[in-house]
């Protein structure tokens, strides 16, 4: 594979090149010598007790099964529901750590932070049937805090935020047993039901890998997109830049990376603390203090407070390798173990601060949210004392940058459409059903050496908005856009007459940023307002809208894909599910299961084709909801003009 087929951005090819030039080794180099597992990939390679482990041929499957007589079908299916159990895992974890950040800061426990979305710690309140009458804020805050630890934990009942789907989908959810209780009950019972000699019915496990699914969903991500609103603030549109040419050569340069993004909250503050910015230029930085974000750490800051972003999931080695780059501290998910590796070959000091995730042999500075300032203080005061360390002959920074506008909540978007004093999705749900916007697709998800960086989701993004598509994006796929300049106001040039119309009029991109990765919960209640409004049916699967995941490659991209599906959005894969192996399982996902949700999974590896699909079934939505034909021209004749009122 040639450096131009690695990536489609002139940043990271440049970087490739040098990283060749002085001998580090990156992703794709590693990706080109590894061989692909056809267990792994097919999905019928099971090591879950040491009978095994076991392999089955998933060219054939019949002819074998595991020692202790497992079919392909329920390896495959156990495999999967372990993806799915991962990656719930990890939301909602992240979920969990914010929700007792927030209980701190009501509690004073947390110096520097405080409630910054009273309203919105109201509204959420009283969906947790909280009183909220003549009580202070921060008690309010507290008993809110609360109840979000409940969630995890919950022995009866159901999850609060399922009320916020539309009555049609709770009795789906209700009817298949698909409801999740407690978050951390769901993930431990798929634990256990996918143990060694426990459920073999491949049908069962996928319903219960659903059920699991949807406690990330409506569960932890949306816990923690919530939660981090009320505590850190409500994202509203925003400007900045994307690429690694926001690193600067004459400033300190701290990348924050992960995805949790409460100490880059403070990070950010003392970056700022003018005193820090003196001492930053007597170390010979006069240009300051640079903080910039990498993967969804970055897309929180980038949405929150506007901190650019240095790239996306496979820009993190690349960061590194400009040279430029004091400090990279971590948080925890899609951090790539080779980052400990890499910073030996430069001066960057690589940071851990979660107790759950370091590195052998790296510095750890632990996050403890009661010291969050004098945390972030030791990591600024480190970063300028390393930047005397850089190798100028090293320094490489690539010019491409890229201006953008992010910052798109739900409530944004209530708001850009329908005017500050008449927040409402009537004008979406209005320019759909007139077809000025055909429809709504979400583009989420990773970057994976497996295919060329970026180049499926921009292909795909440019040709769904040319075709009057709305595309709502989060995670990697929006640093992606970020980086093509499709987040710009301007991008709508390249939109059909319809959408370029109502990007025009309301100021907006044709792509809009929705936030992180857990913040794919704003998209589904994005969906439920939309139900709620009116018009477009009355159930998610009604809308038409799709999901799809081009370049995924985490277990968390599979969860979200699995919610989606089970909320009403069929998803689009770019990347299938590794399920190949057992035709039972590929005929459930991609077939049957759109019996129960009323939307199953596709998959498409050409981005061309997979437009023409996702278009297809976007028609085919508009179609039986009515709305798919043009509004009959009427020509006027001079009696009719007549008759027309006259004002
Ligand atoms: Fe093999 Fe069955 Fe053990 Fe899996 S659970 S490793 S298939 S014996
Ligand atoms: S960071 S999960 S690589 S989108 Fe959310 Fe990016 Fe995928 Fe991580």
């Amino acid at each position: 594979m040639s450096n131009k087929e690695k990536s489609r951005d002139k940043a990271a090819q440049e970087m490739i090149k040098k990283a060749q030039e002085e001998g580090v080794e990156t992703a794709w180099d590693r990706k080109e010598a590894m061989k692909a597992c056809v267990y792994g990939d097919a999905g019928t390679c099971c090591r879950l007790c040491l009978m095994g482990p076991c392999r089955i041929n998933p060219n054939k499957p019949d002819e074998k099964q595991g020692v202790c007589g497992a079919t392909a079908d329920t390896i495959v299916a156990r495999n999967l529901a372990r993806l799915i159990a991962g990656g719930t895992s990890a939301h909602s974890d992240h979920g969990r750590h914010i929700v007792h950040a927030l209980k701190l800061a009501a509690e004073g426990k947390m110096p520097g932070y405080e409630i910054k979305d009273a309203g919105k710690l109201l509204r959420v309140a009283k969906e947790f049937g909280i009183e909220i009458e003549n009580r202070q804020v921060q008690e309010v805050a507290v008993e809110l805090a609360r109840k979000g630890e409940e969630e995890f934990g919950k022995q009866d009942g159901r999850l609060t935020f399922l009320n916020r789907a539309p009555k049609k989908r709770q009795a789906i959810w209700k009817d298949f047993g698909v409801e999740p209780r407690g978050i951390d009950r769901e993930v431990v019972e798929i634990m256990h039901r996918t143990t060694m000699g426990v459920d073999h019915d491949p049908y069962d496990i996928l319903l219960s890998s659903f059920r699991t699914s949807l406690a990330d969903g409506w569960g932890g991500s949306m816990i923690a997109t919530e939660f981090t609103d009320i505590l850190l603030s409500t994202p509203k549109p925003i400007r900045s830049q994307a690429n690694l040419g926001v690193l600067k050569e004459g400033a300190v340069n701290i990348v924050i990376h992960g995805h949790e993004p409460l100490l880059s909250d403070s990070i950010g503050r003392v970056a700022r603390n003018p005193e820090m910015v003196k001492k930053a230029q007597e170390a010979g930085a006069q240009e300051g203090i640079n903080v910039a974000g990498l993967c969804c750490t970055g897309n929180e800051v980038l949405m929150r407070q506007g901190y650019p972003i240095a790239g996306n999931h496979l820009h993190q080695e690349l960061a590194i390798v400009t040279g430029a780059v004091e400090v990279m501290v971590t948080d925890v998910q899609c951090l790539m173990p080779s980052l400990a590796q890499i910073t030996s070959y430069y001066h960057t000091r690589l940071l851990t601060t979660s107790p759950l995730a370091r590195f052998p042999g790296v510095l750890h500075i632990e996050f403890e949210p009661e010291k969050a300032l004098e945390v972030a203080q030791r990591i600024v005061e480190l970063a300028i004392e390393n930047f005397k360390n850089r190798d100028p002959q090293k320094v490489r920074i690539p010019e491409e940058k890229m201006s953008l506008v992010a910052g798109f909540s739900h409530e944004t978007i209530n708001y850009m459409l329908g005017g500050r004093f008449r927040a409402s999705y009537r004008p979406l749900n209005d320019a759909i059903i007139w077809g000025r916007i055909k429809g709504v697709v979400g583009i989420v998800g990773c970057n994976n050496p497996r295919t060329s960086q970026d180049v499926f989701h921009v292909s795909l993004a440019e040709e769904l908005i040319k075709n009057d598509i709305l595309v709502v994006s989060t995670g990697c796929a929006a640093g992606a856009f970020a980086k093509a300049g499709l987040l710009l106001p301007e991008a709508a040039e390249k939109a059909g007459p319809g959408l370029k119309e109502v990007c025009e009029a309301v100021g907006m991109p044709p792509v809009l940023h929705a936030g992180s990765c857990v913040d794919n919960s704003r998209i589904l209640v994005a969906c439920c307002e939309m139900v709620r409004e009116g018009g477009l049916g009355d159930d998610i699967s009604d809308l038409p809208v799709a999901g799809v995941a081009p370049e995924w490659m985490s277990e968390k991209a599979e969860a979200i894909a699995h919610y989606f599906v089970a909320s009403g959005v069929s998803v689009f894969l770019g990347i299938p599910h590794p399920t190949w192996g057992s035709s039972k399982m590929e005929k459930l996902l991609y077939q049957e299961i759109e019996e129960i949700f009323g939307a199953r999974f596709y998959k498409e590896g050409d981005p061309q084709r997979m437009a023409a699909k996702v278009i297809d079934l976007i028609n085919h939505k508009r179609e039986k909801l009515g709305i798919n034909r043009k509004p009959a021209r009427v020509l006027y004749d001079m009696a009719m003009r007549r008759e027309l009122p006259v004002e």
